[in-house]
């Protein structure tokens, strides 16, 4: 049995939480077209006859300009020491460059096995990927060089099968039901931020928190109450909408994606408060039990 830890990492938006979804076949970590989506460390476990590998989605790695930067940034480091295999995530659409490089500096001395992965394929001629090849394989003595694409699922299964290469022959780490380590209010509170994402525009920034005050669940119905929170009223306003038509979408999209999850009726109030104090928020969160800017 092969068995092992494996952390994807990259910069921010090249696809590391697709790639993670589509493994597992299932919406485990959001996704988003905006940078710095993924906040924290989420691990999913992938089982097969002869393998169990437990991957390892992390935020992307960037030149911090701010705390949240930092911050994610910290946590990314922290999990990478601890794997049997990295893959290195890049996206060959939007082109390899700096930004990846600043990400290799940070993961080639870890005498770790690097996959590099090529990522978005389906977007660009199948020539220019023999030339990108041609061109990385000198930057680093990659394992392995793998193109992938992450949101239609090519090559995805090679991929996995060129992984098991690299893990250790050992028992299973997992029972065959741990599936994450993300908790069920955790995940709820990813799905209402995945909305606020989606339906908003740039000018709202991921400094915005969801998470989920309370959760019941019976037999054919679940109740949350959710509470977005946002560092200035502006931000309220814009969340809020005019006359309550855009919390009104996220609330029902995110219904939606719910409903499917529990596989049952869901009934979901959320709420907008501001918080403008970087540290009252902090205490808010751990009042709550949550840490999760925290490593
Ligand atoms: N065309 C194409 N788009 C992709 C592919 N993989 C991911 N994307 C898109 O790229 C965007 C970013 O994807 P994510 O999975 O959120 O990227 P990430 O690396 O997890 O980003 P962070 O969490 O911000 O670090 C989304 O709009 C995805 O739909 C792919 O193989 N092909
Ligand atoms: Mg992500």
């Amino acid at each position: 049995m092969k068995s092992g830890f494996v952390s994807i990492v990259g910069r921010p938006n090249v696809g590391k939480s697709t790639l993670i979804n589509n493994i597992l076949e299932t919406k485990l970590a959001i996704v988003s077209k905006k940078a710095q989506t993924t906040r924290n460390v989420i691990q999913g476990v992938y089982n097969d006859s002869d393998s169990q590998i437990v991957f390892v989605d992390t935020p992307g790695i960037h030149k911090p300009q701010n705390k949240l930067g930092s911050i994610l940034n910290k946590k990314t480091y922290h999990m990478m020491d601890n794997v049997d295999l990295i893959l290195f995530l890049v996206d060959v659409f939007s082109g390899v460059g700096k930004g990846d490089m600043f990400v290799l500096d940070k993961i080639k001395d870890l005498e770790i096995p690097i996959i590099l992965v090529l990522n978005k394929v389906d977007k660009i001629p199948k020539l220019k990927i023999l030339e990108i090849i041609d061109k990385l394989k000198d930057v680093y003595p990659f394992e392995e060089i793998v193109p992938i694409s992450a949101l239609k699922g090519d090559n995805v299964l090679e991929l996995v099968k060129v992984i098991k290469k690299y893990l250790p022959d050992q028992e299973k780490i997992f029972d065959d039901n741990t599936f994450t380590n993300i908790s069920t209010k955790f995940y709820v509170s990813e799905i209402i931020r995945e909305k606020v994402l989606l339906f908003t525009e740039k000018e709202v920034p991921h400094s915005v928190t969801c998470l989920v005050e309370t959760l019941s669940e019976e037999k054919e119905k679940v109740y949350i109450q959710a509470l977005i929170i946002v560092d200035r009223d502006s931000l309220k306003k814009i969340i809020i909408g005019s006359n309550g038509s855009l919390i009104k979408k996220i609330g029902e999209s995110s219904r939606l994606d719910l409903e499917e999850y529990f596989g049952k009726k869901v009934y979901l109030e959320t709420f907008v408060k501001t918080i403008d104090n970087w540290r009252e928020k902090e205490k808010y969160l751990k009042e709550l039990g949550i840490d999760e800017l925290e490593s």
